[in-house]
């Protein structure tokens, strides 16, 4: 290869946003137990997360969820818009991704209106669960949001929970994952990564990388630790856990974000 080859294939190992959630036609071989950095987590610490498998008829992704109320689960317009999602499952109340608790299934869903595919502005969407969900506040809780213009201290730590890859390009973990990233700061963030970092996002990792969401975790909630509230939606990245390439989340206390959330659901 000359080098501009070399160049290219460096840039789209690198620099390609991880945009698909995983397809569930990509095997399952040999977990090796991590979200990627992440310890085995038991749903009764984390009840408010939710498993999502959508199908757009003929191929299957999964992403993650928080439950919000009795009526309705949020995610990432991104895992409602990448394909065309007919049909979502919820897995509510199970450590398991495959097995327990309770499995709903919806076809009403509603993205934000300016979500953009491209930039990945906006990415929040809501699932209603027309029957509503069984929450026995043990297995299966609300979480609460952040308040109209919440926007994380750097440096805070955010809980991020789910069940994708364990490493970057690796594969899905059948029990829930959990970690800690703290939050970086939006301008430091916006020189890291290619992708412009708007007031609807924030950014969390280390610096020396090592613990991220990854490809299957996307929708997942990110939990402030100093208040116990759903910060963030888990958005996007460039690849994962890598040095100084945090994880992008979308930002629920953006004024238009919270303000799309209270009018669609009452929450
Ligand atoms: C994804 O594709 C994905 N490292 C989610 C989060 C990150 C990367 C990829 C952040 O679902």
């Amino acid at each position: 290869m000359d080098k501009f080859t070399v160049f290219i294939v460096l840039f789209m190992a690198f620099y390609t946003k991880d945009v698909w959630c995983k397809s569930l036609n990509e095997t399952d071989a040999g977990d090796d137990n991590k979200i990627v950095g992440g310890t085995d987590a038991d749903i009764t610490t984390y009840p408010y997360q939710a498993y999502l498998v959508l199908d757009d008829g003929r191929d299957q992704y999964e992403c993650g969820g928080s439950i919000i109320s009795e009526f309705y689960v949020l995610t990432a317009a991104h895992c409602l818009l990448s394909v065309r999602v007919q049909t979502v499952y919820v897995r509510i109340g199970s450590t398991n991704k495959n097995s327990g608790g309770t499995q709903y299934t919806s076809t009403t869903f509603y993205t934000h209106p300016q979500y953009n595919t491209r930039t990945y502005d906006y990415d929040v969407a809501i699932i209603q669960i027309d029957e509503g969900m069984d929450l026995d506040g043990f297995y299966a809780r609300a979480i609460t949001l952040v308040g109209l213009g919440n926007d994380p201290q750097d440096g805070v730590n955010m809980i991020i929970t789910g069940w994708g890859n364990t490493s970057q390009g690796g594969t899905s973990s059948e029990i829930l994952q959990v970690a800690q990233v703290p939050v970086v700061d939006r301008a430091t963030c916006d020189d890291q990564i290619p992708a412009t970092v708007t007031t609807r996002m924030f950014c969390a990792g280390f610096d020396a990388g090592g613990v991220d969401t990854c490809q299957g975790d996307s929708g997942g909630p990110a939990v402030s630790t100093r208040t116990g509230r759903q910060a963030g939606i888990t958005s996007f990245g460039y690849g994962c856990a890598q040095p100084n390439s945090p994880g992008v989340y979308t930002r629920i206390g953006n004024i238009n974000i919270r303000t799309y959330i209270m009018m669609m659901t009452g929450v």
